[in-house]
């Protein structure tokens, strides 16, 4: 294999693509050298196998508003490799939504799938819907349209959603009650559902709280202490909200959360009681962020990013390419020990090049942020088994699996001079399985 004959190739098949290319040349650069040292996987031409979707739903939903008018919104499933399990990623809701941002997500979560040391394949979906400013009830009439296209391409072994940007627990309730209706079956075909339908304790904590394990392992690496490290946190959603709250709780200091408008910046750090209040704006009164700088008088920044400020680690948590070439370079000169990504590729790859060259701790999110996929595979198990393990069971599972995958990174990551390069680790541990998985299984 040679990547930019691949690369060049796909773009020319898939033109206006950005996302997608930028996701599958930055997997196929650091594979490039375990990929060519088995000819077996170019005879069967594995590369092209494995970056192209199996398949795409793309549809039509059509929702009537508060104000009776019929309104419609695109929407797909990306179904793209099953060889080691069930298709299985999140649902995103969100203005900016397309098949490129879609491609990229679901190619990316194949190999997050993987790395999990779970049985799932990838997939992700999504629409162009925005819940911003919708009533309940709107909301609760798109999730419904949309899972009445969807409801016949998913099911608990062959395609299982879950949340992502704009989807969180109320409507993953309200596209599960749908899907269930329609299928006629209670297995538990979405993932993050409520705790009295099926869902598992930890979930919504999972991917905050995965990261931050993740991170605690890095600087382990490192002996160094993450009790009073300043800590800049991007977004202020499920992903941020939960990745404050488990450095609380082992004694970090985040000062900064952000959403789409601008940022805040507080030097005496959020505490427990103003997250217990970010949670309440954010989950329940859907405000902005910019009404928490008013609450306890400190500084917002609109259309800033939290990367201007000054951090001991950084924790994207918004979405992809949020973190620029210059942002990183600001992080890296003011001291920026670790980058942790929460969200799906947030640093560009020029930023991702600055971290590496200045040697820093830095975890691409198909690893660090992979404790939520990997709780919604826990979530599947105790589907399957109709039974429901305890918040400390669950919580075990996942610092173990953090633990494993960070483990997997450092096997086929580290580099001759002891660095760990976290992006070559998990893109080739998570490639060895599938295609190992795909070969097996013949041309299919
Ligand atoms: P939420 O919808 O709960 O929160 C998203 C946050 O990011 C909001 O604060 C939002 O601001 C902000 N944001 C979204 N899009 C943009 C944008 N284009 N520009 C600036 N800010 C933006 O989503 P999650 O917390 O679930 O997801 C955050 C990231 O984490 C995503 O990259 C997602 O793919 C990733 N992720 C999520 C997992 C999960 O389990 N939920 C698992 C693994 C990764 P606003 O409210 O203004 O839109
Ligand atoms: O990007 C992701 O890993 C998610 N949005 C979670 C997917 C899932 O199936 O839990």
């Amino acid at each position: 294999m040679k990547v930019q004959e691949v690369v060049n190739n796909l773009k020319c098949r898939f033109p206006n693509e950005p996302e997608y290319i930028q996701a599958v040349t930055e997997v196929l650069e650091s594979i490039e050298e375990v990929y060519n040292l088995h000819p077996e996987f170019e005879r069967v031409n594995l590369v092209e196998r494995l970056c192209i979707p199996d398949r795409i739903f793309s549809f039509r939903v059509t929702w009537v508003d508060d104000k009776g008018r019929v309104q419609t919104n695109m929407a797909y499933r990306v179904q793209h490799n099953n060889t080691i399990g069930p298709y299985k990623g999140g649902i995103r809701f969100h203005s900016s939504v397309n098949p490129s941002i879609l491609k990229f997500l679901a190619f990316e979560q194949t190999f997050k799938n993987s790395l999990t040391t779970l049985p799932m394949g990838g997939g992700k979906g999504g629409s162009d819907f925005s819940p911003r400013g919708k009533s309940n009830a709107e909301v609760m009439r798109f999730c419904q349209a949309f899972i009445l296209e969807l409801w016949r391409h998913i099911g608990p072994d062959t395609d299982v959603p879950a949340g992502d940007i704009g989807v969180g627990g109320r409507e993953v309730a309200y596209m599960y009650g749908m899907y269930r209706k329609l299928a006629r079956e209670n297995t538990g075909t979405f993932t993050g559902k409520g705790i009295e339908f099926g869902g598992s304790l930890v979930r919504p904590e999972a991917t905050g709280y995965g990261n931050i394990y993740f991170l605690l392992e890095m600087l382990k690496t490192k002996g160094i202490s993450i009790e009073g490290k300043r800590c800049l946190v991007s977004g202020s959603g499920n992903v941020a909200q939960y990745t404050c709250e488990k450095l609380i709780q082992l004694g970090a200091i985040p000062v900064t959360l952000s959403d789409s408008d601008g940022y805040i910046y507080d030097p005496d750090g959020i505490t427990k009681e103003k997250l217990d209040y970010v949670m309440e704006l954010k989950n329940i009164e859907r405000g902005r962020i910019r009404e928490y700088a008013e609450k306890y008088n400190c500084k917002y920044v609109a259309g800033g990013r939290v990367w201007s400020e000054t951090g001991d680690i950084a924790l994207p948590s918004a979405t992809q390419n949020e973190l620029n070439e210059d942002d990183a370079i600001r992080l890296v000169k003011s001291g920026c020990i670790a980058v942790s990504e929460g969200a799906n590729m947030p640093s560009t790859p020029e930023a991702v090049a600055v971290f590496q060259e200045a040697k820093m701790l830095y975890a691409p999110g198909k690893a660090a942020n992979a404790g939520g996929v990997a709780t919604s595979g826990l979530e599947m198990t105790q589907n399957s088994m109709r039974l429901s393990w305890t918040r400390e069971e669950v919580d075990e599972k996942l610092k173990r699996i953090m633990k494993d995958i960070h483990e997997q990174c450092v096997k086929y990551g580290k580099t001759s001079d002891d660095y760990i390069d976290y992006v070559k680790g998990a893109n080739v541990a998570g490639f060895m399985k599938v295609a190992k998985a795909m070969l097996a299984q013949g041309i299919i």
